[in-house]
Formats: C-alpha cells, structure tokens, sequence
C-alpha cells in the first residue's frame, strides 16, 4: 500500500523541472503514464550520454517509476489516445513553453470539456505578466528569482548554486499543489488549474534574502562577515559568500588536508547554546565568560578572528573527525561532502535515499531515491522506462484492441513499430 494508490498522472513533462515532480508523485505510488514524442522522446534521454545509444543518467535518474507511451500527439491518432488518457487520469503534468498545450489543441476549456475532473499542473518560467511567455531554464530561474544574486562571495560574479532551486525546486512546489488539488477535489468533484513559476518558486526558497533586504532599511546586517570587516552595505542584498543566512553565525573552515583535497572543509556554527563546549574542544575555555565573548552580540564584532581560532583546530582534523568530535557535543558542524562520498555513505544506502538500479540497456547505475520517508508508504524505487516500454500495455488498459495498436502504430500516431 502507498500513499497514492490509485491516483493517474499524464506526465506530459520533459527536461528536469517537470520530470522531478512527476517522480515524486510516482514514488508515493502513483501510476504515472509518461507521453513521449516517437522516436526521440523526452530530450534528456539524449543528453549528456555516458555510454552510447543509452539512456543517459540525466534521464534515468529524473523518471524512476514510470511508464513511458510513445505518441506523436499532433497527429489524428495521437490526439485521440491524449484525449482517452485525460479521461483516464486525475492530473496532467506539464512543462512546455508557454502556449504549447493551446497549439496542441488543448486550452483549459477544452480540457475541461473533455474531463472536468482533471487536475491541469503546468511549470512555466514566469508567473503572469511582461514576461510570461518566455523561456526558462535552470540557471535563468536561478537568476530572475534572487537567488544568483545572493550567492557568491561580495567582491566576484553572481553564482548559481548546483542545488536545482529553479527546476527541482518548482517541481517540489508543484507537487504539493497538485496534492492540494487533489484534495480539494474530494469535496468539489472538479479540477483546476496548478501553476507553479520557476521565478516564484525560486523566490520563495530565497525568502530570508527579502528579509535582509529590509533590514537594510534599519542598518547594516551583522551577521554578515562584511560588517565584522568593517565594509558599509549598499542598499542591496549583498552575496553573503558562506556565512550562514540564520541567526547563528557560521562559516566553512578548513580542515586536514585541504591542500590536496577541494573538499576537506566542515561548515561549523557557532550556535550560542553550543558556545560553552565551543570554547572547550578548540581550547579557549576562558572565552566562556570573558568580557567581549561572552554572548553572541558581543562576539559580533569579532567573528572573522574566532572563526581563525576555531579553523586552526579543525585544520589538524579531518572533516569527519570533527564531525565526530563536535557532534555528540550538540556543536552544529558537517562536512563538506563529496558527490563521491555521497555515493559511498552506508547510511544514505540503508536508508534508500541512495539506491543502486539495474537497467536492461546501461546495467547497475547509482541514484537518487525518494527523500521522503513514510512510516505507512513504502517507496521501491524501479528503473526509469525504456522510450514507449510500455505503450501497448497502456493502450490495452484505455480500451484499445490488437486492431486499434495496428491501425495507430501504421498511421505513425506511436511511432515505429518495435521489432
Ligand atoms: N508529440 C508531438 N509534439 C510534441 C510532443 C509529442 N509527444 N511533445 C512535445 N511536443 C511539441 C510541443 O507541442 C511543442 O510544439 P510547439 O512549439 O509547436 O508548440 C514542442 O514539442 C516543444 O515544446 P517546448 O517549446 O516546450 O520545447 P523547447 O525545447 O523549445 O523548450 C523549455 C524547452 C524547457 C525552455 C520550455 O519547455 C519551457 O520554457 N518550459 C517551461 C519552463 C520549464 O519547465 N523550464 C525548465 C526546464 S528544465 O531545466
């Protein structure tokens, strides 16, 4: 039993933002139905291959527990199993540029018409306004919600992060406005549209820069190391480079062999609760109740020269030693991990986030599973599909005989036939 039995999807998505959305759907048990273009289908089975003629992991790592139909959905054939499969689902998931479901044939009336039950979920770049029709990608996103602007250190270029704010992140938003839907379906008996916008969804998981913008307004923002370095703010939000954007002040420091290695660093806080065991582990028990350290106001100004003394500690440690150290102390530190030993954590593997899957054509490769845990749902998480695995097995379950598979694949409507 999983926590969306029985709920259909039409994932009519492509690339990352939809795709991530209609994963997690898929692995709270939904039966997600995946329509692909004949022939290439979604573009990121191409993309960044690894091996050859293989599905490339972009792919198989965004569409575990799906099933794929090829459909040419411009032809007559193709239109009319789109319009079975609306009829047949509860929601339809898309990402394509604005306008591209009305050039298919399908505005929200005719939707409507066709399953007034029917949840329409779409991911679109922009919300309402100048810029609603144009294009976005991950990075854009990045860019036009806040985020590249507040990431980075003060004196170099606006950065995105690697963390896939604009594509995972709106897919995330998405996904819990299609539950939302869902539920309130359940007392309206109608559908309705969900619109998630990659530079509102951005935005919201850049909240806390809004909220220094204002306090700009009221004086400069000391927890900022540029305060402690003595550099007046503007009158914008300024790239914080790693200081943590909480109350607690918090920095990366380095760490044994940071010559050598890019990622021996830990990211230590400076919690005011844990300052006491602080002081003791890097060996300033006399910082506990000295006049200047002895609250977090006072240590303030002094920061950048504290977090000297605390680096000079954890550079004769490795990154998990101080982990190790700090953490039974209730001292909030982490590693800097490696995509490799992400990889190779046991605990991430017990507990399945990490998952090793077999595919028929590219054999074992390593992914990401559901993050989620549910104590009622269970989440096996299976191999992305093979391009239109499961196109006749979809057809037979809308109603279609041998005769109507034969007379759609010749009319091209599924593309070719497979040997
Ligand atoms: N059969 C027939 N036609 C199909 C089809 C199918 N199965 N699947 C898609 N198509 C068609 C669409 O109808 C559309 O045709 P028109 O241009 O004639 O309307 C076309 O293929 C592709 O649509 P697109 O414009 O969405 O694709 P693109 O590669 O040019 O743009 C992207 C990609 C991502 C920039 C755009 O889709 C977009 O802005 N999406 C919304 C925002 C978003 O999700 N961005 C994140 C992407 S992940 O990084």
């Amino acid at each position: 039993m999983q926590a969306l039995d029985g709920v259909k999807i039409l994932d009519f998505t492509h690339v990352q933002a939809g795709p991530s959305c209609t994963q997690l759907l898929a692995w709270f048990g939904a039966d997600v139905i995946k329509i692909e273009r004949p022939g290439s289908g979604d573009i990121t089975r191409s993309q960044l291959r690894d091996i050859a003629d293989v599905d490339s992991l972009y792919f198989t790592m965004l569409n575990h527990n799906k099933r794929s139909i090829e459909l040419d959905v411009k032809s007559a054939g193709g239109q009319e199993v789109l319009i079975r499969l609306m009829q047949h689902c509860d929601v339809m998931v898309e990402n394509f540029a604005p306008g591209a479901l009305e050039r298919m044939g399908f505005p929200w009336e005719r939707i409507q018409e066709v399953n007034p039950r029917l949840i329409l979920a779409s991911i679109k770049g922009y919300g309402p306004g100048p810029n609603e029709d144009a294009k976005v990608y991950e990075n854009v996103a990045q860019c036009i919600g806040g985020s590249a602007s507040t990431t980075g250190f003060r004196d170099g270029l606006p950065l995105v992060t690697a963390s896939q704010v604009g594509d995972a992140g709106t897919g995330l938003h998405l996904a819990l406005g299609i539950l939302a839907a869902l539920y309130q379906r359940e007392s309206t008996g109608r559908g309705q549209k969900v619109m998630a916008a990659m530079q509102d969804s951005v935005l919201n998981l850049c909240r806390v820069k809004l909220r220094d913008q204002q306090r700009l307004a009221h004086g400069p923002l000391p927890e900022y190391s540029q305060h402690g370095e003595g550099i007046p703010f503007g009158d914008v939000t300024p790239r914080a480079g790693n200081d943590s954007g909480g109350g607690q002040p918090g920095r990366v420091l380095k760490c044994k062999g940071w010559e050598n290695d890019p990622n021996a660093y830990t990211y230590f806080v400076l919690q005011a609760p844990a300052w006491g065991a602080i002081c003791d582990v890097i060996g300033e028990p006399d910082w506990k109740t000295a006049p200047g350290y002895d609250s977090p106001a006072a240590r303030l100004d002094k920061l950048s020269a504290i977090f000297e003394r605390v680096e000079q500690w954890t550079m004769e440690r490795g990154k998990f030693e101080v982990m190790e150290i700090c953490a039974p102390l209730n001292i909030p530190v982490g590693p800097v991990m490696s995509s490799k030993d992400l990889m190779e954590d046991p605990a991430l593997r017990a507990s399945g986030t990490v998952v090793e899957l077999d595919h028929p054509t590219r054999g074992a490769y390593v992914s990401v599973g559901n993050p989620v845990k549910m104590s009622a749902s269970h989440t096996p998480v299976t191999r992305a599909p093979l391009l239109g695995e499961h196109s006749e097995e979809i057809l037979a379950q809308l109603g279609y005989s041998p005769e109507d598979l034969a007379r759609l694949t010749q009319s091209g409507a599924m593309g070719r036939a497979k040997p």
